[in-house]
């Protein structure tokens, strides 16, 4: 695990010119992970729901959500307004932007509250606004957000919004047309967006070495005439950093940073998927290593900020929220047939 630079002795902190690190306190990297934990919780049991029969799709993050949790909360740290254009396997992202265990669950199991769609589209897909943050679009069309995520960061830009807008996608996005042309376009007019791709080696079955001839996805990112920086996307404190260095670059005017983070995909591609078709059990089990939840406790502990009780009692806190946001959720209602046309045109 990467160190919060702000370990640094006092003397040398002083002299050095802000990391944008200095807050991170041990408090702070209780609350990720506690965050990261109920994360964690809340996806598993949306997996569990899918097997009950009740969620009819899920996306799992498990292994995606450090590089979800730690890019967010960096980027919300450094940007004045921040827009943001993920991609569907985003719970971690969502979570850390304000959604609340209940909402991903309402919207989970396509029930009346779900904030992002109205139920009306795969979970946590659509617009959710607060005062700091945009999440203008959700997508599911592989890579589609891309251009739009350009598009908004040029609008931006011509109306003097000083708002960074960031987009993340995977590995596989990147062979798709829209990454290309959303790249280029924001190196060439040096739009101050964020792009991330949490690489875990895979599209739902295609392994990253028949997408491509290279090891590093950020390779590609000179060619648009931008920095492409490779970080640990299992280590959070690692991911902080880049995008938090990247935020602040749009944020003075330094233009596009395109940014790979390495993950795991601990799970199928989908609830959908059977990936004992494609992967050994070998592979699985080498990836649990880098599971990013079990490599932040094992730093915390190392580094005396956490104790087995305390784990305890975060896991049991995360279990107790993730409880009742599962009874609320399940004893909301489906929406009604009659509003189905709502939020399509434009009501009177
Ligand atoms: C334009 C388009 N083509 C194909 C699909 C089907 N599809 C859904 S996810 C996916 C793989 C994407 O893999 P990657 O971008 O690496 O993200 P990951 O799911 O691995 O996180 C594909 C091909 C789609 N949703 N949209």
């Amino acid at each position: 695990m990467a160190r919060p630079r702000n370990t640094a002795p006092r003397e040398t902190r002083r002299t050095e010119p802000s990391t944008g690190l200095e807050e991170v306190t041990p408090e702070v990297l209780l609350r990720w992970y506690s965050s990261m934990v109920l994360v964690r919780t809340l996806d598993e049991r949306a997996m569990l729901l899918n097997r009950q029969g009740k969620a009819a799709i899920v996306a799992s993050c498990q292994g995606h959500e450090a590089a979800q949790m730690g890019a967010l909360w960096a980027a919300v740290r450094h940007a004045p307004s921040l827009a943001i254009f993920p991609y569907y396997r985003a719970l971690g992202m969502a979570i850390a932007a304000g959604i609340t265990p209940t909402e991903a669950l309402l919207s989970i199991l396509a029930k009346v509250g779900d904030p992002t769609s109205g139920a009306r589209q795969f979970p946590l897909h659509g617009a959710v606004l607060t005062p700091k943050l945009k999440v203008i679009n959700t997508s599911n069309v592989v890579a589609a957000q891309i251009p739009h995520a350009v598009g908004y960061a040029l609008g931006c830009r011509m109306s003097g919004d000083p708002t960074v807008t960031i987009t993340t996608f995977g590995d596989g996005a990147t062979s798709q047309g829209d990454w290309h042309e959303g790249m280029n376009y924001a190196g060439i007019h040096k739009l101050p967006v964020v792009f991330i791709c949490e690489n875990n080696g895979y599209a739902i079955s295609v392994p990253q070495r028949k997408q491509m001839a290279i090891v590093n996805v950020a390779d590609r990112a000179a060619g648009y005439g931008m920095p492409g920086v490779v970080v640990d996307g299992t280590d959070v404190i690692a991911v902080y950093e880049v995008v938090g260095e990247a935020v602040r670059r749009a944020v003075q005017g330094g233009g596009p940073t395109f940014i790979e983070a390495k993950v795991v995909r601990l799970l199928p591609h989908t609830s959908d998927d059977d990936d004992r078709r494609y992967r050994t059990s070998e592979e699985i089990e080498d990836l649990k290593r880098r599971d990013p939840v079990k490599k932040f406790k094992e730093y915390l502990l190392e580094q005396g900020i956490l104790t087995a009780e305390l784990d305890e009692q975060v896991r049991k806190e995360a279990r107790e929220q993730v409880d009742r946001a599962t009874a609320e959720a399940e004893a909301a209602p489906f929406p009604d047939t009659g509003d189905f046309y709502e939020h399509v045109y434009a009501s009177e």
